[in-house]
């Protein structure tokens, strides 16, 4: 009996050590905006995480339990500075419990998070920086005007009585501030972020050819956004880029999600498709011969290509104007803009003529003898078939 109630409480230990450390999406998480100790000069914007649940200025009166229901969180931030400006002269937050901890009328404070706090609900209600030494009259007067030293500037001092959250006195080093309207103070509680972030997904790099098509590997890059004032991308949170290098039409990424700092997933990313061919087209070029002087013949360019196809080839003319060996070139474009050029060799050669058919008109001026020597004229011509090509001589 002893060992299985082992068993079952290591079981049960398990499942609350389970429930401690796997946060549900979008439960109350630590701001994403959570400094150490007290902050001078911070802009509303840069509170992110955060939302406000009271505000007042110096001269406003509240019930405590009235402020402290509408700022129900696990944590809270506490705000001080000029109205006419989004600029805060200090700020500072902790967890709830330390931020209220009744610490009576005396001059101790209660340390968390790099803040001494000290609270009851008919003194005052404030900080300053951990350790350092306050005095409250009821009010913390060390570094204001009272009690000049150059520690004022990370403080903030309210007062409280009968329950109530009564006037303020100091801001910073500002001080003597109950009968003033210039001045305003704000708390703030843990805004929890139930919206899940975004994730687009857009060709970054790659090398654009003809058609739509690309000429090259087509890097995806992702963007990754959370909603103004949520929990933010954590770092490294947002996925790496793809590098997409097969070829064909339709080259697909790979949709991808991302989660924000509450753990909140996003919709999958849209799929980037693009058409990648990386290869010129192939050519079998050919000139077909003989290639006969003073010939028409046109060579082919024998193109094909497998990814986009061929857009176009050609080749240069064939020139047979004179004997011996030559060259042409070649080219073919695919539809991506990929080029290929061939140089092709030919050789331009005589026709031996073989009957005197051949040699009439100006045939003979394209007819060689067997020795290479053009002939000088038709009788020639004639002449050398009647002794040469009839008996069976090939040039
Ligand atoms: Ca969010
Ligand atoms: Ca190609």
């Amino acid at each position: 009996m002893r060992r299985r109630t082992l068993v079952l409480m290591t079981a049960l230990a398990a499942a609350v050590s389970l429930l401690a450390t796997v946060a549900p999406a979008g439960a109350s998480a630590v701001p994403t905006y959570y400094p150490s100790g007290p902050q001078a000069n911070v802009d509303e914007s840069s509170l992110v995480g955060w939302r406000q649940c009271w505000s007042g200025t110096y001269t406003d009166r509240s019930a405590l339990a009235d402020v402290l229901a509408a700022c129900d969180g696990d944590h809270l931030l506490l705000a001080a500075g000029p109205i006419d400006s989004t600029v805060f002269d200090v700020v500072a937050a902790a967890p709830r419990d330390d931020v209220l901890f009744e610490t009576g009328t005396g001059n101790s404070t209660h340390v968390a998070n790099g803040v001494g706090w000290y609270f009851d609900d008919s003194s005052s209600w404030g900080f300053a920086p951990a350790g350092a030494r306050v005095v409250r009259n009821p009010c913390d007067v060390v570094g204001s005007s009272l009690w000049p030293d150059d520690s004022g500037g990370l403080r903030v001092c309210w007062h409280t009585q009968d329950g109530f959250l009564d006037a303020g006195w100091r801001s910073g080093t500002h001080d003597f501030l109950n009968e003033s309207n210039a001045f305003r103070r704000a708390i703030y509680v843990e805004a929890p972020d139930r919206v899940p972030p975004t994730i687009r997904a857009a060709v970054s790099a790659g090398t654009s050819g003809s058609n739509g098509w690309y000429t090259s590997d087509v890097t995806v890059s992702f963007t990754c956004s959370d909603e103004v004032g949520g929990s933010g991308i954590p770092v490294g949170a947002c996925p790496a880029d793809q590098t997409l290098s097969a070829e064909g039409a339709a080259v697909a990424s790979v949709a991808k999600t991302v989660a924000d700092a509450a753990g909140n997933v996003s919709d999958p990313s849209n799929v980037v498709s693009v058409s990648i061919d990386k290869t010129p087209p192939t050519l079998n070029p050919a000139v077909p011969g003989p290639v006969y002087l003073g010939s028409t013949v046109e060579a082919t360019p024998g193109a094909t290509d497998m990814v986009s196809g061929v857009d176009s080839a050609s080749c240069s003319a064939v020139d047979t104007s004179s004997l011996g060996p030559k060259s042409l070139t070649c080219s073919g474009t695919d539809q991506a803009g990929n080029v290929v050029a061939q140089v092709v060799s030919y050789t331009v050669v005589a026709r031996v003529p073989l009957a005197s058919q051949d040699c009439k008109g100006s045939g003979w001026r394209t007819r060689v003898d067997a020795t290479g020597r053009a002939f000088r004229n038709q009788g020639d011509c004639v002449s050398w078939v009647a002794t040469k090509a009839r008996n069976g001589a090939s040039g």
